[in-house]
Parts: structure tokens; sequence; C-alpha cells
């Protein structure tokens, strides 16, 4: 472990260093500590629910894989990893819950019986580490999901299922805003899909919209404070060749009805760069959610690290001085791995990668290229590479009061000893 004074003093010539190129570090760490990463629950307990019924049904189209141990089995014991995991995380964090992680004392409450009481432990928590929830209905992992169809279903009984979940989770979202003062972002996604060629790619799309229409038409919520989000994908596990909620549905859908399109960095073709949409999406939304994730040759949802994807996303989130028209939340489960330790990396990495995006010198880089000198914007991106940021990121953990560099692995040493071992 470093010296404190050593830390200080690489933290020196690297502002000094950043300064040459136009870069004022005390800026970049402030506003990198400032941004909220909603982290997700699911990655506590391998996206499995705490309803009784879980287990038994289809994953709906998205899957973890891996068998270490240790994987949280109740609330309790997620509450009390999260824990550990905040308490190693610079900056701000919320917290991201699905619905089938209600609380219900072992009374059955189907889905679209879920009131805000189911949440009330979830809540007191976020309430008592001051931190915001965000929510997502969980249209998958049921019986009526099993089908691979759910909002978009032939048949009207299930759809309407569907909706009153939905209306359920938007009320739920607004009871979390109110409670904690901040504003409750909600995504949908639902897995809806065929594994091989569809006759009809029409119907349910048309049916899929109209559940929409269904849902977001509820008065009683606060678009404020219930700021809904709608997440589309390329494939998923089941749904090779149809996905009813493709890009185009939800960016125009949307756009339409002025909700956010949620764009996950494991939806699209390998070859597509998703940095390269937030420009294109952003002239035309006004906000947009991200889902950090890591496809590895397909969705696979790894956990996050400072790759190339995260990188150039967050470049252009900072290019565009767009921090405040994004929601930046983690969409990652692997269960083959210390789960906390996947959290912190993965967490760490989603800010490692918003504090380089501050750290870009993209004034120097647009004044060059306006100016015509591209070889003068190419040498001076390749400098920036080389620049050293590593020093800047452990003064921002420092300042975030958490272990800097990879010391943090102590403490999830001590309770994997302590915690973990004993559970079954
Ligand atoms: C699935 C989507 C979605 C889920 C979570 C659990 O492909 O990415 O965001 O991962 O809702
Ligand atoms: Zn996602």
């Amino acid at each position: 472990m470093p010296t404190r004074k050593n830390l200080r003093a690489a933290y020196r010539l690297a502002r000094a260093s950043y300064r040459d190129v136009g870069v004022d570090t005390e800026t970049a760490i402030e506003k990198a500590l400032s941004v909220p990463l909603s982290l997700h629950c699911w990655q506590a307990d391998d996206v499995r629910g705490l309803e009784s019924r879980t287990g038994a049904v289809d994953s709906g189209g998205i899957m973890a894989t891996g068998g270490y141990p240790g994987r949280a089995r109740n609330g309790d014991e997620m509450r009390a990893d999260l824990d550990l995991v905040l308490s190693l995380l610079p900056g701000r964090q919320r917290l991201n819950l699905h619905a089938f992680y209600a609380e219900t004392g072992g009374a059955a409450v189907d889905r679209d019986a879920i009131e805000p009481e189911h949440f009330a432990r979830w809540l007191s928590w976020a309430k008592s580490r001051r931190i915001g929830l965000d929510f997502n209905p969980t249209y998958f992992a049921h019986p009526l999901a099993a089908s691979g169809f759910t909002l978009s279903h032939a048949d009207p009984a299930v759809r309407r299922f569907w909706i009153a979940h939905a209306r359920a989770c938007r009320r739920i979202a607004q009871h979390f805003a109110r409670a904690t003062g901040t504003p409750s972002v909600i995504n949908h996604w639902v897995p809806d899909g065929s594994k091989d060629s569809p006759a009809d790619r029409w119907a349910p799309r048309r049916r899929l919209a109209e559940s929409y229409d269904a849902i977001f038409r509820d008065r009683a919520v606060d678009r404020e404070l219930c700021v809904d989000a709608v997440e589309g994908k390329l494939f998923g596990l089941g749904s090779e060749d149809y996905v009813v909620g493709s890009q185009e549905f939800y960016s125009s859908y949307a756009l339409k009805h002025g909700l956010v399109p949620c764009l996950d960095l494991g939806h699209y073709h390998p070859t597509e760069s998703v940095a390269d949409k937030i420009s294109a999406l952003m002239q035309f939304h006004k906000r947009v959610l991200l889902h950090t994730s890591r496809p590895v040759r397909w969705d696979s949802d790894h956990v996050v690290i400072l790759d190339d994807a995260v990188r150039s996303l967050f470049l252009e989130i900072a290019r565009g001085d767009a921090w405040d028209r994004v929601f930046v939340a983690l969409d990652f489960f692997d269960a083959s791995i210390n789960r906390i330790a996947a959290y912190v990396i993965g967490a760490r990495a989603t800010r490692e990668g918003i504090l380089l995006g501050l750290l870009d010198p993209s004034a120097r880089l647009r004044a060059a290229e306006l100016a015509g000198h591209g070889h003068e914007k190419l040498a001076l991106m390749e400098h920036a590479k080389a620049l050293p940021w590593g020093a800047v990121w452990d003064e921002l953990c420092d300042r975030g009061g958490v272990p800097v560099g990879a010391d943090w692995l102590r403490a999830v040493a001590r309770h994997e000893r302590d915690v973990l071992s004993a559970r079954g």
C-alpha cells in the first residue's frame, strides 16, 4: 500500500501533467465523485429474487452462470453485502431494485398486487444510508412469462396481468421518490421475442405499444417523481431471431411519449459503438439511462471492467457535457466470483470511466481539429492515453474515504471468511 505521502506526491505530479494539456484535475475529481451510480441489487443473489416460487421457472432471456459460494439468500443478507460494497466505493451511490425483491413476509403476493409496504425494509435501509432508490418491474422469471411473451402476449389476460404489474411498480417507484426525496428511475425491460422466425413481426409490436400506452396512462403517477425508462435489445436467450422491443421500437416510443431510452452496453451487435449513439439520440431525447455491462461474445453480463466500451461511453458524455442528462446504472451478474468483489470491480470501473472522460483534453483536441490539424489531434489523443490518470484516481478514492488501489480486497476477504463461508 502506498503511503499517503507518496500518494500526494504522485497526485501533485499528475495534476501538473494534466494542467499542461489544459485539464484541471481538481474539477474532474469533484465532478466524478458527484455522479450517482445506481447499484443493481441483483448481482448479490444471481438474479433469483425473493419470491418463494422462483427457481423452477425459466429465467427469461438472462442468466447468471457460476457456482461461487456465498450467494445472498434473503433480503437481510443482500443488504449486509451491499453495506460492505457501499463502504468500498467512492462517490455517490443509489440502489436499483427489481420488483421480485419484494419482501412479503411469507405471504403469497403476486406481481400484480405488490405494494410499497412490500419494500418497506429496502426503503428504510436506503433512507438510513441516505441513498436514492431506482426500480424495475420484473417481467421475467414468472409462469406468465414462460411463453417468452409478456406485454406483447397474444392473450389479453396475460397482457392485463403485466400491465397491472407495471402500474403497481410505478406507484412503488413514486412512493420511493417521495420517501427519499429523489426521483426514482424505473426501467422497463421485457424479454418478449422468439427463438425462430416469427410469422408475424407486426402484431406483437402493436400490442407492446398498446400495453405501454395503458401503463403510462396512469394519472396517479407523477412523471417527475417516477422517471420511466425503456430498454431494448438486439437478441436474448430464446429470442435470438426476434425481439419485440428492439432499439428502433423503443427509441421511437420513448421520443413520442417523453420517456427515457435505456442503452445497455451488452445489447448491440458486437461491432456497434454505444458511445456513438449518445450524440445522435441526445439531439432529440432529453435524457438517457445507461446500463454498464460487459458482453463477452454475447450479452453475457460479465462484470464491468475499464474496457474501451466503458471509456468511450463516458468520454462522449464528458465531451457533450451531458452529465445532467444521463442516469448511470450497473447491470451485470456473475455467479463465478465473489459477488461483493464483482460489485466493487464493476462500480469502480464505471467511475474510473467517468473520471477518465472528465480528464480528456477535449478543448485542445477540438481546437486542433477545427484548425485542420488532424495530426496534432491524433498525437494529443495518443498522448492523453499515457497521462498519469491512476494517480488522480487514487486521489479520488482517498478523498472519497475508501481504500486506494486494490486494498479493498482485504475487507472482502474478511467478509468471505467471517460471513459468506457460513452461508450454505
Ligand atoms: C436484460 C436487461 C435488463 C436486465 C435487468 C435484470 O437484457 O439488460 O436490464 O439485465 O432488468
Ligand atoms: Zn440492462
